[in-house]
């Protein structure tokens, strides 16, 4: 049974950080496997430091663009192993799918590059010195998400393609673990809330091995325990609750605690946030009061880390979207690392969380065809529809199952920018907006976000969204250079989508202008700093038309790299901030505007 929870260390619960200088190797015939490599040990290694992507640590081009499979090792020190404990190596993920041995043993594998790998190490590793092995691949086709292709070029190397604006980034990108914890653990929990004046209701479910009885307490911030609870399902219920509120988080302490005949079995402790989301009308409603969302889109995107996760980098971003003032981003295009939602929960952020559903329309540009709403099709004739659904839907519940009990996470973002004008679309993503309702103890809003093409007329998904997300480029894709005629267009469209479902929320979740931060011009200039300014407050003036326009996520937070190309200057620069994360002129703008609302 493998446990999926999030490594702690307590008396019963270890969990050893496998962090550092791996020993890495490229395999571009895809020979690794017959020639043994994780039996023997890798031929040859370079070291190479986990978490990170491979990519930018390299002063080689072919070495940065390198696609198809490689190959990470290490040596895990075992101390002891008891009888009554169970082994995992848990690897946050590994882009975009991986094959794990321990000491040469075939152990797991996993399909999906950005959600965790956990393999049940027990029978395979051995007191003292064990070989961990990872055979990765970073290859794209339309049945894996992202999507994408491979092109092999008359030399034999192979060249990722992805259907999507951003860098291929691979190899082990967040932390590894070897976790032990006991033979009758706890596997999983859910908790949802209900707010009523002066109480909450918590209702809990516990999933454990055995026969053991759970013993459930939520403890306040001073450690004083408020309300308890018996059995592997029941109700916690607080008096004059402390809520986790927007921008100024209050986290209770969940412990449970597995026992038997009066022994403590297995402990797990986890911060608890008292809050509820729910979607009313044109309102998204956080303990029952409209929130406006205020923040950005961003990526998992920095200097020589590539999509490596960094406290520090992740710290410097929260300080960046408090000081502009920020309550909300979207984990475009795909989860994040699951540090960046507890950190979102200890600092009140709200979450729009995505799954990688990206790159469903075929294109070599995606970005710039749908920003300027151009379809190319795609559920209609991909190769393989069910097993891209299938790898979607696994994708779906693994990010449901790890981020459900997060307070900052508001809702499911099912697909970014995907073809929805089809009645392919429409059956193709049903299944994945209702497994998402059903498996989301919270039952969250679930959304998608659209690009230009789907439009009020066309678009046949979005009455599956309890808010509709829009990406829109009036004033850069569209009459670029012109924001009088892009603000013209912008609202008949707007015009269009109020008659439509004026019912429901609106949040945009992408706009914004290529910007460098050495570009200055008077009058402006599409790519100048003056531009990104009045573009943005172009936008604001039609946002501010519409009242049920719920939310404004700029596009993005930070420059980030993206694939080579003529659209693109050494990647996207639609940042706010730079790729070091300093602002750009707008930014001063939009701080002005959110410390307001
Ligand atoms: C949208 C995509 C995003 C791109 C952005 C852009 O969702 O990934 O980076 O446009 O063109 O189409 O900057």
């Amino acid at each position: 049974m493998i446990s999926e929870l999030y490594p702690v260390n307590n008396e019963i619960r270890r969990a050893q950080l496998l962090d550092g200088l791996w020993r890495f190797r490229f395999d571009p015939r895809s020979e690794g496997e017959e020639a043994g490599w994780a039996q023997k040990g890798l031929p040859d290694p370079i070291s190479m430091p986990v978490p990170a992507s491979f990519a930018d640590v390299f002063t080689e081009a072919w070495q940065r663009d390198y696609c198809g499979d490689f190959w990470y090792e290490t040596d895990v020190y075992v101390q002891e192993i008891q009888q009554d404990q169970q082994l995992f190596i848990r690897f946050g993920s590994i882009t975009h799918r991986c094959r794990v041995f321990i000491n040469g043993q075939p152990a797991g594998e996993h399909e999906g590059g950005f959600l965790p790998v956990v393999v049940d190490a027990g029978a395979f590793l051995r007191q003292g010195r064990n070989r961990l092995t990872v055979l990765a691949n970073n290859e794209l086709n339309e049945t894996s998400i992202p999507c994408g292709a491979v092109r092999t070029k008359a030399d034999g190397r192979k060249q990722a393609q992805g259907y999507f604006d951003f860098f291929n980034y691979a190899g082990i990108h967040r932390s590894v673990w070897l976790m032990q914890i006991p033979a009758g653990a706890i596997r999983d929990y859910n908790t949802a809330c209900s707010l009523e004046a002066g109480k909450a209701e918590i209702s809990y479910e516990v999933e454990a091995e055995g026969d053991g009885e759970i013993l459930v307490q939520l403890s306040d911030r001073e450690g004083t325990p408020v309300a308890s609870g018996k059995g592997r399902q029941g109700i916690l219920h607080v008096e004059n609750p402390q809520l986790w509120q927007v921008r100024n988080a209050y986290l209770y302490t969940l412990t449970i605690l597995l026992q038997k005949n009066g022994r403590t079995i297995d402990h797990y402790d986890s911060p608890l946030g008292i809050r509820t989301v729910k979607v009313e009308g044109n309102h998204i409603l956080i303990n029952g009061q409209p929130v406006y969302l205020k923040g950005f889109g961003k990526h998992e995107d920095s200097e020589i880390l590539g999509r490596g996760f960094s406290f520090a980098v992740a710290k410097r971003d929260y300080e960046c979207m408090k000081w502009i003032g920020a309550n909300c981003f979207r984990t475009s295009h795909y989860p994040y690392a699951e540090e960046w939602y507890q950190m979102a929960d200890q600092e009140g952020f709200l979450i729009i969380d995505e799954v990688p559903g990206v790159g469903m329309m075929r294109s070599f540009a995606n970005f710039a065809a749908a920003g300027a709403g151009k379809s190319n099709g795609f559920f209609g004739d991909c190769p393989d529809v069910d097993l891209l659904q299938k790898n979607h839907m696994n994708a779906v519940e693994e990010v449901i199952r790890r981020d459900k009990n997060h307070p900052s996470v508001i809702a499911w973002s099912i697909f970014n920018e995907a073809e929805t004008t089809t009645q392919a679309a429409h059956d193709y993503f049903a299944p994945l907006f209702e497994a998402a309702r059903k498996l989301d103890p919270q039952h969250r809003p679930v959304t998608g976000v659209l690009e230009k093409t789907s439009s009020p007329e066309r678009c046949r998904c979005w009455p599956m969204m309890d808010f509709i997300c829009l990406n829109r480029y009036y004033g850069w894709y569209i009459s670029g250079g012109d924001l009088q005629e892009a603000k013209r267009q912008f609202k008949e469209e707007m015009d269009q989508w109020a008659e439509k479902a004026p019912q429901v929320p609106f949040v945009f979740t992408e706009f914004g202008t290529d910007t460098l931060d050495s570009l200055h011009k008077l009058p402006s200039v599409m790519w100048s700093q003056e531009y990104q300014q009045e573009y943005m407050e172009m936008n604001f003036s039609v946002f501010d038309e519409y009242p049920f326009i719920q939310g404004e996520l700029a596009w993005n937070f930070a420059d980030f790299q993206t694939g080579q190309g003529i659209m693109r200057v050494n990647g996207n620069k639609k940042g706010l901030f730079s790729r070091n994360r300093q602002p750009k002129e707008a930014a001063w703008a939009m701080k002005r505007r959110w410390e307001k609302q």
